[in-house]
């Protein structure tokens, strides 16, 4: 089924009210701080900064900047402060998107409920508009201030460590390299970890940086972000299983046509719930010590356990 916009999109349930009000208000400013960050569209060469603005804006869920910024929330932290690190993460993560979309990857040809950006821009310009998203992230990273705890080279090599070769494109080498072949629950795991949940914690530990937390909120935003990172990517294949292209904004049912392992291969639908469930009590269980002050990094936590897209 077709995802463009000819294609009816079906009503589906909502967040609860506060948790909609408090990720639209997000969503509005980190929208507003990467439109600040990033170059205009009309500068030379236009074709880039149109292609990585295309896919920047396309619509996506801003769910690690929302972390990133309920996270320096928990620790006291004011989001002006966190929002270099929050925009330059979507920068890391769309960039990952966009590469992941090109035809020597998964070769799909909607995102977002749009075209691909290689499908609108053609290949030579998507690969580069993932790069220079790349390389603009940690330009934005760069222009956060450090906290008295965290330098702001502490700050960038935790970005680098993230989304290099050990982290995120180890996820993702892991992940091509186990394309048609038999894949233990191990290994898969070791591909959640890096190809997921590497950002997404990277984007709570940043939060919790820039606000300056202690080592004991760090450890605590570490667990939480490991396991909510896990819990993503678990229902991430599930709703591949489970939802229309039209619900997802990307084709559906393309883990199991690739021959792709993931929880629900494994382990089956109902099994694959259970587990996303026990991360996310996990990923709960970490937040004790916030004491009230991490209600949005809890709400978020639920909101992508109940999401279906
Ligand atoms: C270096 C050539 C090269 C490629 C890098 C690292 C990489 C390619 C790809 C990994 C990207 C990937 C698909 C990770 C899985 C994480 C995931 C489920 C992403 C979808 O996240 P959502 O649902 O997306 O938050 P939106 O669109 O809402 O932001």
């Amino acid at each position: 089924m077709s995802v463009g916009s000819n294609s009816v999109r079906m009503a589906r349930p909502a967040p609860p009210k506060e948790l909609q009000a408090y990720l639209d208000d997000r969503t509005a400013a980190i929208n507003h701080a990467l439109d600040h960050f990033l170059p205009p569209a009309r500068t030379k060469p236009a074709t880039i900064h149109q292609a990585m603005r295309y896919s920047l804006f396309a619509g996506g869920k801003r769910i690690r900047p929302a972390l990133c910024l309920a996270a320096a929330e928990a620790c006291g932290g004011s989001q002006d402060t966190a929002m270099p690190l929050a925009c330059a993460i979507e920068c890391i993560h769309t960039y990952s998107l966009i590469h992941d979309d090109l035809p020597a990857m998964d070769d799909d040809d909607y995102r977002r409920g749009k075209l691909t950006n290689h499908k609108v821009f053609g290949e030579g310009i998507a690969i580069l508009a993932g790069d220079a998203l790349l390389t603009e992230a940690f330009d934005i990273a760069a222009q956060s201030q450090g906290s008295p705890g965290y330098s702001q080279q502490t700050m960038l090599r935790e970005l680098t460590k993230a989304a290099g070769s050990s982290q995120l494109i180890a996820g993702q080498v892991a992940d091509l390299e186990g394309e048609g072949k038999s894949v233990s629950a191990r290994q898969l795991k070791y591909i959640h970890e890096r190809k997921t949940s590497a950002l997404l914690c990277c984007a709570v530990r940043l939060g919790g940086m820039s606000a300056d937390c202690t080592a004991g909120q760090l450890a605590a935003l570490t667990s939480f972000g490991y396991n909510v990172g896990l819990a993503f990517q678990v229902i991430d294949d599930i709703l591949d299983l489970t939802q229309t292209s039209a619900r997802l904004g990307k084709t559906a049912g393309k883990d199991r046509a690739a021959k792709k392992a993931t929880y629900p291969a494994i382990v089956g639908l109902d099994h694959s719930r259970r587990i996303a469930r026990r991360l996310t009590n996990r990923a709960y269980e970490a937040l004790v010590g916030f004491k009230g002050k991490a209600a949005a990094l809890e709400a978020l936590a639920r909101y992508l356990l109940e999401r279906d897209r």
